[in-house]
């Protein structure tokens, strides 16, 4: 049986010039031709585009233009009609009735993207990029999608496991057909090292891994310390407006306050938090859970401390709190006098009401957050958890693999934990489908995509 033809709006529904509807499928093209009268659809070369209008029995609903693509050269290798109609959720809402009234289904999240993957247009990961691309906020992230929707992770996933089922088909043939003198005999010694190559390449992979997850997915950064050392400041002057309250009374701040900025190309989640202290104030309390909640959760922590402050017994504590975190130490109101008689690693001198050293700040957060320079162009970066966490799993069954071949077991031996590697890097990729990770993984897609 064919798919069912399926239709979505693919815009945003708020005030805009133009809303797109969708639909693939072997109807597609049908469907649309009943409701779209100045030409006959059916007869009409692929990717072209057509003036008309829509119509409801007799009623015109709206003028539009009408993309139809043919299988099997489109995004869904399926028929594929894209309505361009007018903006407003309005017009595009009756025009998806229409076409649901005359024979598509409503798509489900991602099923358009769905469809090109399990036709075999995309490969799971180039399908994870588009959601990457919908969801990028940098030039770096949008670059490290683009490169997955070209396939790259996907071409070295597939030579991966090429060089894995060299070995495995080497050994399989030693154990089928041990007579045969031409066929090289495997053994410890020739295994061994090429398993150790396959880690090492694996193990350099994951390497850059963390700066790929930076990246894609930015970095949660709490702006933590006592109250009134100027933490709300920073997050204003980071941000570059006045997004918390800044006053000079102590808890100002109760609830969190959120923002986000680009820094070198890493998006980074800001959450400005209550000032720490030992409160009796309810409200005030709260404020203080919730920070320290925060800090266990953030990936980077900006410490504010007052230049013109003695060391207390509470930064003494919060700094041992957060002593195990990737942590930056921002010495505050630099242009006050200075009492803090103390210096720290990895810190650095501010005035958050003045602006001073902010890029020298931005600098340090920069080098901090990524392991060295980034090179898009000729390296590969994973980015997605799914795909380091299977990558994980791959380099541990290769490790078995070592471990024993290491106690000279005999080459068949270890057939089973390579076999697991290359199944494992499979799952990246989708060679290996499994219907609740496909539902999960495009439940996330927006409609119409
Ligand atoms: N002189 C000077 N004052 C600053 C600087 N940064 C902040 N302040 C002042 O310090 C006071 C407290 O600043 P906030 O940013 O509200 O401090 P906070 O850490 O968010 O305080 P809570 O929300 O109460 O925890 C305000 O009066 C700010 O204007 C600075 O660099 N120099
Ligand atoms: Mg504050």
């Amino acid at each position: 049986m064919k798919d069912e033809t399926i239709a979505a709006i693919s815009t945003a529904l708020g005030p805009s010039a133009i809303n797109i509807v969708r639909m693939t499928g072997d109807d597609a093209i049908n469907i649309t031709n009943k409701i779209f009268k100045e030409k006959n659809l059916l007869k009409v070369p692929s990717h072209t585009i057509h003036y008309g209008k829509i119509y409801d029995q007799e009623t015109v609903l709206d003028e539009v233009l009408v993309t139809v693509f043919k299988e099997p050269k489109t995004f869904t290798k399926e028929n594929m009609v894209e309505i361009n109609c007018h903006g407003g959720a309005f017009v595009a809402n009756k025009i998806l009735e229409l076409l649901l009234k005359s024979g598509a289904r409503l798509a489900h999240k991602g099923e358009f993207t769905e469809r090109a993957y399990l036709n075999g247009r995309i490969d799971l990961t180039q399908a994870e990029s588009v959601m990457d691309i919908i969801e990028a906020r940098s030039n770096l992230s949008l670059s490290l999608a683009n490169k997955g929707l070209d396939g790259k992770i996907y071409e070295k996933i597939v030579s991966l496991r090429d060089e894995l089922l060299d070995i495995i088909a080497h050994i399989e043939v030693n154990i089928d057909y041990p007579e045969y003198d031409d066929v090289e005999e495997l053994t410890n010694e020739i295994v061994i090292p090429k398993i150790h190559a396959l880690n090492k390449k694996m193990a350099s992979l994951l390497e850059t891994s963390h700066d790929g997850r930076v990246i894609r997915e930015g970095v949660k950064t709490a702006i933590i310390g006592r109250p009134n050392v100027g933490k709300s400041s920073l997050l204003n002057a980071l941000l570059g407006e006045d997004k918390a309250i800044v006053t000079e009374i102590q808890g100002t701040t109760r609830d969190t306050v959120e923002g986000s900025l680009i820094m070198g190309g890493i998006v980074l989640h800001l959450i400005d938090t209550a000032g720490i202290r030992e409160s009796h104030d309810i409200v005030e309390k709260m404020g203080i859970d919730k920070a320290r909640k925060v800090i266990e959760e953030a990936e980077l922590i900006l410490f504010v401390l007052n230049n013109n402050e003695l060391l207390t017994d509470d930064d003494n504590q919060l700094l041992e709190l957060t002593k195990n975190k990737k942590r930056i130490i921002i010495i505050n109101k630099i242009d006050l006098e200075s009492k803090l008689n103390q210096t720290f690693e990895n810190s650095v001198s501010i005035s958050a009401l003045n602006k001073t050293n902010i890029e020298l700040l931005e600098e340090k957060i920069k080098a901090l957050l990524l392991s060295g320079s980034i090179n898009l162009e000729d390296q590969i970066y994973l980015s997605n958890s799914r795909h380091i966490a299977k990558m994980e799993d791959a380099k541990k069954a290769l490790n078995d693999a070592l471990s024993t071949a290491n106690v000279l077991m005999p080459v068949d031996m270890i057939e089973i934990d390579l076999k697991t590697a290359w199944e494992t890097l499979g799952e990246i990729i989708g060679e290996t489908k499994s219907t609740t990770l496909l539902d999960e993984l495009f439940s996330k897609f927006c409609l119409g995509k």
